[in-house]
């Protein structure tokens, strides 16, 4: 073939259009001169091909490096000359020689190593499983895609956390509570039947992480999914996931036996409540022998649970696991819990319901514990249920849909957040053990949907990455990884992956700043949670109220916790307590999170609490415009000179660092050397304007509110809000995407 014929194929593939449905997993081709050492090195690939989770590997690797090398390797399930080897101790005797350092891995861990055999350099990718290798796989092709070297590996890898499952929260009629990425991906209607090729790009995606268990539907869960004709649904997407090392879970009802089995109570110390789900369970089993179990919300918003019988939280999930038990399944029981009846501060009501159940659960069980006390916020202390129930296995919830951080529109990488509460000493500073220590599991309500993106936007791709990664390994570093993905997703080229691991690193900061700066928390809009809600007031409970979280009043702004108020930092160990407690000790972020504080107050910025918080709203729209700034030196070049520039597009204030004259071919398909390919960088810059204009209504609407409670002058150089409090608090959004229903 000439070289011109092979330079149009080139360039024919790289016009592709790059509308982000292949997330992390593009494959596009590698520099040409790195491509080259990769295919010698590549060559001939020995993988065994007698399992499903086998040939998915092999499939996999396959499809990978034809992308990424622009050939497809030889494949072999057995040869002499080999240059790779993938596989297990029982697939194969190089392997089986490296048995011992296998095994110490664990269960789902791998090796990727380089070993000498017959007088050759051989790359293994092994582990104890299959399973190992499918990941082992996943981790070589990040290594191609993010141009490492392959000549000295030696990588040993194994999560230190069993359980890493996504939520979904999508109903049976396919709308997602909290969902802003379209509707469920879950085509309940087609199913059995059809099995939508999407199913397999999900697991896929989530077997290149690691991610090892999904529950299909909402916690608010209707009872239905446990009916014979859905659990024939659940069982053909399990078949799906199986390879990829997926067990599927579903939310399970409290009320069930009463919905689905028309008893008259769903008390767990009722024998015939017992019986129900033990043959509800054996049925399930029966279809779908790796069940992974049920995940439940109880007297929890409304939703049904053991105390309706005066029974406890233990109860209710004992009765479940108990079910569950024989067929190797657990109960993930929720610790989101709080009462409009009872007066407490709502962020101590789960560590005061569950502290003492401590060790009152049978093995099975898993309690589930938000991220923090209230509710997925911008930022929250860690829960202290974190730490208190060292006799019970615990699982951390996060939430990667960003109900409380802009939806899909706003550009919020999540690592920074996952990684602080991760980190977080449940003792005190180095004494451990951390949050991330303590964990038995870890899930992450996911962001999931019909979107073509899937996140419903390319950046929030990133949050399912780095939750992914994080729950792999929970000591990662978050700036790494979006290193990683920005490679993966956008080009491994240093020029475009620095500013946007830039942008993406302070981006929490800025939602933060702009939201709910200093520990304020809870001051969205009523129900839907779109946009600024400082003044909500009144309604069924006081604690979906955002007076009843910001307590501003003439004086001062914050909520107390320390002993003259809720006195919720004594749940925490007695030397994180003693931190949080003091005004002059609690980290500046979560200030107003535990204390109330005279608008007077002197910051360590020599500025009053009123003007530091004036500020830090207008410093989280500087940060939007900041990252609008950086995202416009990444526009691509116009198509021809005279095309006119996208409408959408901010201009850029830089020139673009435009990449030598190459040919298609010199640069294989990746774009022009720090450039994004015109597709997505326009819906970028689209959203980040969205972002700008609703941090900016967040910034005035909550000054207009707050100064008038402080009743004080806006500091010098601060722009009065452009409309009075009233026209902000006016605005009604009654479509808002996922709302709760
Ligand atoms: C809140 C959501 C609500 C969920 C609830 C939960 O607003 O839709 O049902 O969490 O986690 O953040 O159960």
């Amino acid at each position: 073939m000439s070289s011109a014929v092979i330079a149009l194929l080139l360039f024919v593939g790289s016009a592709r259009a790059e509308d982000g449905h292949s997330l992390w997993m593009r494959y596009v081709p590698v520099e040409p001169v790195l491509a080259a050492t990769y295919r010698a090195q590549l060559s001939d690939i020995v993988a065994p091909d007698a399992t499903p989770t086998q040939r998915a590997a092999r499939a996999e690797l396959e499809r990978g490096l034809a992308g990424l090398l622009g050939k497809s390797p030889r494949m072999h399930a057995d040869a002499s000359r080999y240059s790779v080897i993938l596989g297990t101790p029982r697939s194969s005797n190089v392997i089986a020689a490296l048995h011992g350092e296998i095994d110490a891995l664990g269960q789902d861990g791998y090796v990727l190593k380089r070993v000498q055999h017959d007088g050759r350099s051989v790359l293994v990718v092994a582990g104890q499983r299959d399973i190992g290798v499918l990941y082992g796989v996943f981790h070589l092709l990040r290594l191609l895609q993010t141009g490492a070297a392959l000549d000295r590996l030696d990588v040993h890898e194994s999560p230190p956390v069993p359980l890493r499952v996504l939520d979904h929260w999508d109903n049976l009629d396919g709308h997602v509570e909290r969902g802003y990425a379209g509707r469920s991906l879950w085509d309940w209607q087609s199913l059995p039947e059809w099995k939508d090729p999407r199913y397999t790009d999900y697991a896929r995606a989530n077997a290149s992480l690691g991610i090892n268990g999904t529950v299909l539907n909402n916690v608010n869960a209707s009872a239905w999914s446990l009916a014979p004709a859905y659990i024939e649904k659940t069982a053909a997407l399990a078949e799906v996931f199986r390879p990829y090392g997926i067990r599927v879970f579903l939310s399970a009802r409290f009320s069930a036996p009463i919905e689905l089995g028309g008893l008259k109570t769903a008390d767990p110390l009722d024998p015939a409540v017992q019986r129900w789900w033990r043959d509800r369970v054996a049925d399930i089993y029966a279809r779908i022998p790796d069940f992974g179990g049920f995940l439940v919300k109880a007297n929890s918003e409304g939703q049904p649970g053991p105390q309706d019988y005066g029974r406890s939280h233990a109860d209710g999930a004992n009765l479940l696991a108990d079910a569950l038990a024989p067929h190797g399944g657990v109960v993930m029981w929720r610790a989101f819990v709080y009462a409009h009846d009872v007066p407490a501060d709502r962020a101590t009501q789960a560590y005061t319901e569950f502290a003492g159940l401590d060790g009152a659960f049978h093995p099975n069980v898993i309690v589930q514990v938000k991220n923090g006390p209230i509710d997925f916020q911008p930022r929250e202390p860690f829960h202290p249920l974190f730490g208190a129930m060292p006799r019970t296995p615990l699982m951390l919830e996060f939430q990667l849909t960003k109900e409380y951080l802009g939806f899909a529109t706003h550009l919020v990488y999540l690592g920074p957040l996952f990684e602080e509460v991760l980190r977080a000493d449940t003792r005190r500073h180095g004494a451990g053990p951390t949050v991330a220590e303590t964990l038995a599991g870890i899930a992450g309500v996911a962001n999931i949907g019909s979107d073509r993106t899937w996140t419903g936007s390319h950046f929030d791709q990133a949050n399912w990455y780095a939750f992914g990664r994080l729950a792999w390994n929970p000591q990662a570093s978050a700036r790494d990884i979006a290193a990683d993905w920005a490679a993966m997703t956008f080009s491994p080229d240093p020029a475009v992956v620095q500013p946007i691991v830039g942008m993406m690193m302070g981006s929490r900061e800025a939602a933060v700043n702009y939201m709910t700066p200093l520990g304020l928390h809870h001051l969205m809009a009523r129900g839907h949670h779109y946009g600024p809600g400082p003044w909500v007031d009144g309604g069924p409970r006081a604690d979906w109220t955002s007076v009843y979280y910001h307590r501003a009043d003439r004086d001062g702004i914050g909520f107390d916790r320390t002993a003259s108020g809720s006195n919720a930092v004594a749940q925490y160990s007695p030397d994180v307590a003693a931190t949080y407690a003091d005004v002059a000790k609690v980290p500046e972020p979560l200030l107003l999170w535990f204390h109330h504080v005279p608008w007077d107050h002197r910051m360590p910025s020599g500025r009053t609490l009123w003007d530091e918080l004036v500020s830090r709203y207008s410093l989280g729209v500087r940060q939007v415009k900041a990252m609008q700034a950086t995202w416009a030196t990444l526009a691509p070049p116009p198509a021809n000179a005279d095309a006119p520039a996208s409408a959408t597009e901010p201009a850029p204030v830089t020139e673009p660092a435009l990449a030598t004259e190459r040919s298609p071919v010199e640069r294989g398909s990746a774009p022009l050397t720090g450039s994004i390919d015109p597709q997505r960088h326009a819906q970028v810059a689209a959203y980040l304007q969205i972002q700008l204009r609703e941090a900016q209504w967040w910034r005035d609407a909550s000054i207009a509110y707050f100064q008038s409670i402080s009743g004080r002058p806006l500091p010098p150089g601060e722009p009065a809000p452009p409309h009075p409090l009233a026209y902000y608090e006016a605005l009604q959004f009654p479509s808002a995407p996922g709302d709760g229903r």
